[in-house]
Parts: C-alpha cells; sequence; structure tokens
C-alpha cells in the first residue's frame, strides 16, 4: 500500500491517479480544496490538484474535511462534480454528524486519504506553507480518523505539506502521530 510523504500537495495528483481505477472513497483533509484550475501559470501544482483529478475520480467519491480557504470557482468546481465539504465550521459544531457520515460512506469501501497538514488549526503547524487559522485540532482528527468504518480498506495515502522551520520538530511530530494513528486502524491493516 503506497505511503507518501511530502512536501508538495502535488505528489498526491500523481498517486490518486495511479489509483484512481480501484475507484477509492477518498477522504481530503486541508484547509485548502486545492482545486484550482491553474495557479501562476502552473497547470500541476500544490493548489490544483484536485481541480484536475476530477478526470480520474468522480467528485462524489470525494469528501473534503477542514476546508476554511477557497474561492468562488473552487465553490463552483465542487459543487458540480458533487464534491462532499465539512468545512472547518462544520467540524467544529457538530463533529457527530460529520464521523456519521464517514462511517457511512467508507462501510465496505475501498478509501484513499490525502492528509494537508494545513488541516490543522494554526498554531499546530507553524512550519507548513499557507497555515490558517481556526482549523481542526488533533482530537478532533482523531475522531474522523476513528470514525472511518473498519470495513473499508485503505489502498493508498499521503501526508503532506509537513514542513521543517526552525529547528521547530512539533509539526512533524504532529504529521508522525497522525500517519501513525491512521495505519494502526483496522482499515490500514491488509
Ligand atoms: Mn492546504
Amino acid at each position: 500500500m503506497p505511503v507518501m510523504l511530502g512536501g508538495e500537495h502535488t505528489l498526491s495528483y500523481y498517486q490518486l491517479k495511479a489509483l484512481a481505477g480501484e475507484e477509492p472513497v477518498v477522504i481530503h483533509f486541508d484547509a485548502h480544496r486545492d482545486m484550482k484550475l491553474e495557479y501562476e501559470g502552473l497547470k500541476i501544482c500544490h493548489t490544483t490538484p484536485f481541480y484536475h483529478l476530477l478526470k480520474y475520480i468522480s467528485g462524489k467519491n470525494l469528501i473534503q474535511i477542514g476546508i476554511r480557504q477557497t474561492d468562488k470557482e473552487e465553490n463552483e468546481t465542487a459543487a458540480k462534480n458533487g464534491v462532499t465539504t465539512f468545512d472547518a465550521w462544520q467540524v467544529h459544531d457538530d463533529i457527530g454528524a460529520v464521523a456519521d457520515h464517514l462511517q457511512k460512506v467508507t462501510a465496505n469501501k475501498k478509501i484513499y486519504i490525502s492528509f494537508d497538514i494545513d488541516a490543522y488549526d494554526l498554531p499546530y503547524v507553524s512550519c507548513t506553507g499557507t497555515p490558517e487559522p481556526f482549523g481542526l485540532d488533533p482530537f478532533q482528527v482523531l475522531k474522523l480518523v476513528k470514525a472511518i468504518s473498519p470495513s473499508a480498506r485503505l489502498i493508498g495515502i499521503d501526508m503532506v505539506e509537513v514542513g521543517l522551520k526552525n529547528g521547530d520538530y512539533r509539526e512533524g511530530a504532529l504529521a508522525t502521530q497522525t500517519l501513525y494513528r491512521i495505519l494502526s486502524r483496522k482499515y490500514a491493516i491488509p
């Protein structure tokens, strides 16, 4: 099972494209949709992968969680393609509803997880490139990770946009622990 560590969220584009034929339910944790057509003249870069992946995966199989920085075009792309969105406020206000949804839609399904570390609230991730306030905390993430059905089967995962600045190891420790806790769930064990 491929586990990709980054680094650029661009990595997810190539890994998920390669796995798209297995039609996984894609669970994307991020502050951003990363659903722009292009950015600063670049078609494939850290803020565009999910726009271009919609050629290969159905929007109906994509769940974006923790979103709080987006634009009109990205929102229209998400709506037009039937993408499910739980923004950070929905997670904060009613995490039970998000957990229930995750549990239902992942039962007996192949799943792929794309985890951008900036899904976490800004104070947890001071090294990543585009941190955003009003994000998720580690207990919320853990609750959602645990909500995924044990009958699901993880076919791939990436943990991206993790940075290191000024020798501050805290963001890396959080990324490592998050990954470890996901990979310890029943759905990650073949
Ligand atoms: Mn992001």
